[in-house]
């Protein structure tokens, strides 16, 4: 994103200068020109339909193409390629600590190979952090309680720095680390180094410690939901609204299961506040993730609802809420 930011940038930069130039040489030309002089009585213009008309357009036009680069350039950064590598982030007081979908570890550092989309799947165990790497143009609060994401595609090997740049308390300064960057080959070779397996099979071993499996069966006997090829698809909740599955909504069905209900489902769900740490629930999020392997298929892929307890009647086609 770096050239697209920089260009904005430098014309924001140079539309402001001129601006400025213009305001100041109209000021002292006028100041000269229409100085005081003594017997001499000012002129009282009117107004200029054509003068009006010329600076109001011609600014307009200047804040239109404003408006829509900035917009595609925001779009842009704010929206991770479907097909992005993922990473885990979770911040704390006052550390990085990552987690590749390949189960790798890392503490303060990130190694990424060149030339890759990487998604930033962030929260914070305690307070408000901000991941920013000022080479790559990007910055992104990191919040507790929730997800935020991020993304970013490294086109040159190299070791760039990380900072924390929400003031978090004491060490907040010190909360820096690097992105290093590294040709594929040599990320091949870091990568076969020590693994605790894909994050999405640590998942699922929680998922069966915490006997989640007892209500989420892979069938439509269970009392919850069945997760198959719910995440990134459409769910129809019980009291009418359709939600996304996502990141943020798979998290809060685990700490705030009463919060959103799929319909034809009770409230039954304990919570699990307190009980998973942010690094099991990354795990826990990467496996209902697993579930849906069309989730690379990108757009394509065919909308579903999720399929409620096969006891409740399913509503008649043309019945649903939108
Ligand atoms: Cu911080």
């Amino acid at each position: 994103m770096a050239g697209n930011v920089d260009a904005l940038f430098i014309f924001l930069l140079i539309v402001s200068g001129m601006m400025t130039l213009l305001i100041f040489v109209a000021v002292m030309y006028f100041a000269a020109r229409y100085r005081h002089r003594k017997g001499v009585l000012a002129d009282q213009i009117e107004g200029s339909i054509p003068l009006e008309l010329t600076w109001s357009i011609i600014p307009f036009g200047v804040f239109m193409v404003i408006f829509f680069w900035g917009a595609f350039v925001y779009f842009k950064s704010r929206t991770p390629p479907r097909d992005a590598t993922e990473v885990y982030v979770v911040a704390k007081q006052w550390m990085w600590k990552l987690e590749h979908a390949e189960g790798q570890r890392e503490i303060n550092e990130l190694h990424v190979p060149v030339g890759r989309d990487v998604k930033l799947i962030m929260t914070s165990q305690d307070v408000i952090h901000s991941f920013f790497v000022p080479d790559f143009r990007m910055k992104q609060d990191v919040l507790p309680g929730r997800y935020t994401v991020a993304w970013f595609r490294a086109t040159k090997p190299g070791i760039y720095h990380l900072f924390c740049t929400q003031y978090c308390g004491t060490q907040h300064s010190g909360m820096i680390g690097s992105i290093i960057v590294m040709e594929p080959a040599q990320y091949e070779a870091w990568m076969s180094g020590s693994s605790n397996g894909p994050l999405s099979a640590s998942g699922e071993k929680i998922f069966a410690e915490l006997g989640c499996v007892t209500c989420h069966r892979t069938d439509t006997q269970g009392r919850g939901p069945n997760l198959q090829g719910v995440f990134g698809k459409p769910v129809q909740l019980e009291d009418g609204r359709i939600v996304t599955a996502d990141e943020n909504y798979v998290r809060e069905s685990i700490l705030d299961p009463g919060a959103k209900v799929v319909k034809g489902f009770k409230p039954v769900m304990p919570t699990f506040q307190g009980l998973v740490s942010e690094e099991q629930l990354n795990a826990l999020v990467a496996y209902v993730k697993s579930l849906s392997p069309a989730q690379s298929g990108g757009a394509g892929a065919t909308p579903a609802v999720m399929v409620p307890n096969a006891a409740v009647k399913a509503p008649a086609k043309g019945s649903q809420v939108h």
